[in-house]
């Protein structure tokens, strides 16, 4: 009889045991854009790839257009263990990963090409796992273009035009520094709110990529985009290192790879979306025009000086990358 019991509950506790493991894993995923934008949809394929590879055991839940609160507030639920995967912008994370600033310095990057080969190299590599100092894991970069300064009033072609204006920026020091050294005025508001802001005057403008610019309207209140170009500073998908930690090594396997996976089909949608919202812009009649790059490159410098004290290692690894 004692023997019999022994094997019940020794076959009662494996099934117990492999009930656990086939338990469902929900995973929370956050992003501040909507569905169809490119970050979305590139969280939407890392979610395919998940639940297929999985067969349905780990689910993603995906909540867009910042349900889940600006990208501040999502860092912060991610450093806590409320929201699992995170896409946001790498400005907002340097706030919480001080070396991410880097990526912020106006001019970093050359060009796309040596954007991509620093961000999928070693450098890249290094600054994303420097995350998990903050409780954040960097899965994966995604494109996010380079950014340009658009406005209400008029047209800008070198720095001194700038001098007077009221510019949204995202929550950064890098970013509030750049323009305040460019000659305007810096005024750093969550992304939800610069539609508003620009429609009432309390911006004469801001600064993001075409695709932002376009799918808000912001272009719609502010006519005037000048491709100054002036940072290139990419977006990331986070994973929630408290979460991470109590996932098998082969779940984190399969995500990070789904992860990876997904970036090459944001960028191949990030190229289409640039080019549907360059052509809806122009048919908005919105005003794009050149700039005297060189007086731009020439007028943030004494900002690497400043960086140069905290991250000067950091900058030159990016600049040797060839
Ligand atoms: C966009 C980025 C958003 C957000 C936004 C902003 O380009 O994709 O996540 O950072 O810029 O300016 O706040």
């Amino acid at each position: 009889m004692k023997k019999f019991l022994f094997i019940l509950i020794a076959t009662l506790l494996l099934f117990a045991g492999c009930a656990k493991k086939q338990q469902t894993i929900v995973l929370k995923a956050s992003d501040d854009h909507p569905f169809g934008y490119p970050t979305t949809e590139g969280l939407v394929y890392m979610k395919k790839i998940i639940e297929e590879k999985t067969a349905g055991r780990i689910k993603v839940e995906i909540y867009p257009s910042a349900q889940l609160g600006s990208e501040k507030e999502t860092i912060e639920n991610t450093q806590m263990g409320i929201i699992d995967i995170n896409r946001v912008n790498c400005a907002p994370v340097a706030e919480f990963c001080k070396e991410m600033s880097v990526f912020g310095l106006p001019y970093i990057f050359r060009d796309e090409e040596h954007q991509w080969k620093v961000l999928n190299g070693p450098v890249g590599e290094k600054i994303a796992s420097y995350l998990q100092k903050y409780n954040l894991i960097g899965l994966t970069y995604y494109d996010s273009g380079a950014r340009s300064f658009y406005n209400k009033k008029r047209p800008i072609y070198k720095p001194e035009d700038l001098k007077g204006l009221k510019i949204r920026v995202q929550k950064s020091r890098v970013m509030i520094e750049t323009v305040e050294i460019l000659g305007g005025s810096p005024t750093p508001m969550a992304f939800e709110e610069v539609y508003s802001a620009l429609q009432t005057g309390v911006i004469d403008g801001a600064e993001n990529n075409i695709p932002s610019y376009q799918y808000t309207k912001h272009c719609e209140v502010a006519k005037y985009y000048s491709l100054d170009e002036h940072t290139r500073i990419p977006e990331i998908v986070l994973f929630s290192k408290k979460r991470w930690d109590t996932l098998s090594p082969s779940d984190r396997k399969i995500i990070l790879e789904a992860a990876k996976e997904s970036t090459k089909y944001q960028r191949k949608l990030w190229k289409e979306y640039v080019k549907k919202s360059l052509n809806e812009i122009k048919k908005a009649g919105c005003k794009i025009n050149t700039v005297d790059k060189k007086a731009f490159q020439e007028a943030v410098k004494p900002l690497y000086k400043k960086y140069e004290k905290e991250f000067g290692e950091l900058i030159k690894e990016i600049q040797n990358v060839k």
